[in-house]
């Protein structure tokens, strides 16, 4: 049996799966990974990791029989791919199977702005209802202008999904696709023309800060901002300063720069839903998530190809 890396966790209907091909080794045993991986490094060859832990560079390099990397998400931002590719090693990744799932989660923290949802449920749970009467009046979350930050596999399940709320789908993306849809090279003229913004795009360096103070600032006070993709895309401080000052109107908000920590800053605000990077979440999703890891590894061990390469390692 091939020695299999386990980083982070798995469900255990991937662990059965797993257990039945692979001797698996879990980093969280070891009280001192660095140290475990100088010891046992040579003996891996497949990991499974997550797009949380990710794979650190310095881990890869520990390991110089490595093949395969089988990343339990769509997002691979904490896995350096390059790294990998140079070193033979193939990285896989779950798109596809959490499309509808992460844009059933865009539009409930879209309409949970909108409409008040925390708010409402507080007047009702509070008491304040009864004493005070009825809540105020939330805003329509139909006919709005959304900007997609990122049309692709997400993004456009997040377009199909905004379909019966007559929303007019503005998109940014770094190329221009043949769908329906306005398409703005400037991110700033988006937010401009935009009453909601929905970053999908993934993290990593090209998109660290992309919505940042102009772009924030161009969306304005009656504007909402909506994040599930990663928390780096967004200027956390900017957007902070800019809810607490009535520049920017709502935040939804699914990811953080430094999750699981988020500002007290940002935890006090009013304007804003906050999630604990739920987006694909639920259990049917997370299930054919670790279903297509663990077909990535098995079928790598059986007849040596994948099913969902990552990008930089289509041709492999
Ligand atoms: P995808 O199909 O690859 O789509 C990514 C989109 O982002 C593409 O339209 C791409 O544009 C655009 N993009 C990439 N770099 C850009 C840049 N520098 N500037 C502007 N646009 C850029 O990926 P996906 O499957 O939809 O997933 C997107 C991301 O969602 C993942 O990488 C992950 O970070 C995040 N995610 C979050 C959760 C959650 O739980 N919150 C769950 C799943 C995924 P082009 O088409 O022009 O290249
Ligand atoms: C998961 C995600 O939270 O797929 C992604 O990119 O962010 C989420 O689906 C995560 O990857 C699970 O570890």
């Amino acid at each position: 049996m091939a020695d299999l890396l386990l980083i982070g966790g798995a469900t255990p209907q991937m662990l059965e799966r797993l257990e039945a091909t692979f001797t698996i080794h879990r980093l969280a045993d070891a009280e001192d990974p660095a140290a475990w991986l100088v010891e046992h490094g040579a003996k891996i060859h497949y990991v499974a990791t997550n797009g949380h832990d990710g794979v650190k560079p310095d881990y890869i390099k520990a390991m110089p029989n490595l093949k395969l990397i089988s990343c339990y998400g769509v997002g691979y931002d904490a896995i350096d791919t390059r790294l990998a590719r140079a070193g033979g090693i193939m990285v896989t990744h779950t798109p596809n199977v959490l499309n509808a799932e992460v844009a059933s989660t865009a539009l409930m923290l879209m309409l949970a702005c909108y409409r008040n949802l925390l708010a409402d449920d507080a007047h009702v749970r509070s008491g304040d209802w009864e004493t005070n009467g009825n809540a105020p009046l939330s805003r329509s979350a139909d006919n709005q202008v959304v900007g997609i930050v990122g049309l692709g596999r997400i993004g456009q399940a997040i377009a199909d999904k905004l379909a019966p709320f007559n929303a007019t789908i503005l998109y940014h993306s770094r190329s221009q696709k043949m769908v329906p849809y306005q398409y703005y090279g400037s991110l700033v003229d988006m937010a401009q023309a935009a009453d909601v913004l929905i970053c999908i795009t993934p993290g990593g360096e090209e998109t660290n800060k992309l919505v940042n103070f102009e772009v924030i600032n161009a969306l304005g006070p009656k504007g909402t901002l909506i994040n599930v993709s990663r928390g780096s895309v967004v200027d956390e401080t900017a957007m902070i300063a800019a809810l607490q000052d009535g520049r920017l109107g709502w935040a939804g908000l699914d990811v953080f720069e430094q999750e699981p920590k988020v500002p007290e800053a940002l935890r006090a605000l009013s304007n804003v839903v906050l999630l604990p990077h739920v987006g694909s979440a639920s259990h049917e999703t997370r299930a054919a998530m670790g279903d297509l890891t663990v077909d990535n590894l098995l079928q790598h061990s059986n007849i040596g190809t994948v099913i969902s390469p990552v990008p930089e390692c289509e041709d492999m």
